[in-house]
């Protein structure tokens, strides 16, 4: 068993067992780890620092001192940026031309998405050998519960997760900031509260006067449009929503009011469960009455193309191939597979691909069920690149861009295409 007898806390560079003052008596580092439930907290979550352009700075040690941009890719925005970068106001998703403008001597990186998802996938392995609780978030963060996992390594979960710090910094090359916690919701906050390598612990007892006084985007679903509600009821900060009754939000905010009230008092019950990853997106309806032209089918299917298309966005996937499903009146159940040239998340693609293999399936049989759906799901960043082959399918890809962002903002019912809004009154063959 390690060390922890005074049971304060202990170095992260050392990790010898830390006996008061600000530095370390073994090491001399400043970096001690103090905390009165130190030792009791098993919720982990951990997230990379920058993470694209810390591997790209790994393998070429020139640009170590450099401010890196990683992006420039097809959307011509930024992915991420090193923290020195950071420091000269470059964000993700920036536009690459303002990042260049904050930070004009800023090394531009094109991303490598194989070598992001190889290392992404090492450090997973490595979170696997600290225990079977590992919960992927994205490519480069996850939760980890490592309850009861003290006897296998001999240390508490905090010194185990310090020693994995500083083995992923060995080997792998690229550091990694830790949030340790009771829960899910504080130990995500707590992994971005001192990045880059920090490690933050966020203790029950110390929970709810945490949160009073942070503002109410902390709160996990709380985005921007649903802040400006809250805004608008005079809620800004977490305190306040502390001193509200669960009725009373519920009333107000429906299920999220419930997930407001706990949430803000620490309260979170959400384990750490392994991810059963999803292997392909679709969406289906059964109709009223059998339907057998294109005519009938088209608006469904467009709308179907719709849904699917909006989660693979909301989850940053998208699939290589698109899959139509037809049930017949009898029950027959027809699938047909389409392999495209590159993966997609446009409902606009996802919709052509289905009403051409719907094309071929209509022979005056009526169908009473109607799916679409991708599997064979990637990252985002490698879908839909700009066609140069076919340059409508930009210019539809950039007006379904511009469409989804007025749909963020005033809700999806207020942009209908011509083929959900009529039935099917444009051209159907793509
Ligand atoms: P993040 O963990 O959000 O960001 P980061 O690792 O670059 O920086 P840090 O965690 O230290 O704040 O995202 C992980 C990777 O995902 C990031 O390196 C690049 C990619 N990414 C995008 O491509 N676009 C985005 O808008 C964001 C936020 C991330
Ligand atoms: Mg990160």
């Amino acid at each position: 068993m390690a060390d922890t007898s005074d049971n304060t806390g202990f170095c992260r560079d050392c990790l010898a067992a830390a006996r008061g003052g600000r530095r370390c008596g073994k090491c001399g580092s400043p970096r001690l780890l103090k905390h009165p439930e130190l030792f009791q907290l098993t919720v982990a979550h951990v997230d990379c620092d920058a993470f694209y352009a810390s591997v790209e700075k790994r393998d070429n040690p020139e640009l170590a001192d450099k401010p890196v941009i990683i992006g420039g890719g097809k959307r011509g925005v930024v992915s991420t940026a090193c923290y020195i970068a950071r420091i000269r106001g470059v964000k993700s998703a920036m536009p690459m031309f303002k990042a260049l403008e904050a930070c004009p001597d800023a090394v531009v990186v094109k991303p490598d998405m194989e070598k992001y998802a190889r290392v992404g996938r090492q450090i997973r392995a490595m979170m696997q050998d600290l225990t079977p609780l590992v919960q992927p978030l994205s490519i480069d963060e996850a939760f980890l519960d490592l309850a009861g996992t003290e006897r296998l390594h001999h240390d508490p979960p905090a010194r185990t997760l310090a020693k994995f710090a500083k083995r992923v910094e060995a080997e792998v090359g690229i550091t990694i900031s830790v949030g340790l916690s009771y829960c899910k919701f504080l130990a995500k906050v707590a992994s971005d509260m001192n990045k880059p390598r920090g490690f933050s612990v966020i203790g029950e007892a110390e929970a709810v006067e945490f949160l009073k006084p942070k503002p109410v985007t902390l709160i996990w679903g709380v985005g921007k449009a649903f802040a400006e509600t809250l805004a608008r009821d005079g809620i800004t900060e977490i305190g306040q929503l502390q001193q509200m009754q669960e009725n009373d939000l519920m009333r107000r905010y429906g299920v999220m009011g419930r997930r407001l009230y706990s949430l803000s008092r620490g309260i979170d019950d959400r384990r750490v469960h392994l991810n059963d990853e999803a292997k392909s997106v679709s969406a289906e309806t059964t109709f009223f009455d059998d339907h057998a032209s294109l005519e009938a089918l088209t608006p469904p299917l467009r709308a179907l193309a719709e849904q699917v298309s909006k989660r693979l966005k909301k989850t940053a996937t998208a699939g290589r191939t698109v899959v139509l499903k037809l049930k017949t009146a009898d029950f027959k159940l027809r699938t047909r597979n389409r392999r495209l040239e590159s993966p997609t998340q446009l409902a606009d693609r996802i919709f052509r691909e289905g009403l051409s293999l719907l094309d071929k399936e209509l022979d005056g049989t009526k169908f009473r069920l109607i799916g679409i759906g991708v599997t064979d799901l990637c990252d985002e960043d490698q879908a839909d690149p700009p066609d140069l082959v076919d340059p409508d399918a930009s210019r539809r890809a950039a007006a379904e861009a511009a469409m989804d962002k007025l749909r963020d903002k005033f809700g999806v019912k207020s942009i209908e295409t011509g083929y959900t809004f009529g039935r099917g009154k444009r051209g159907h063959t793509p």
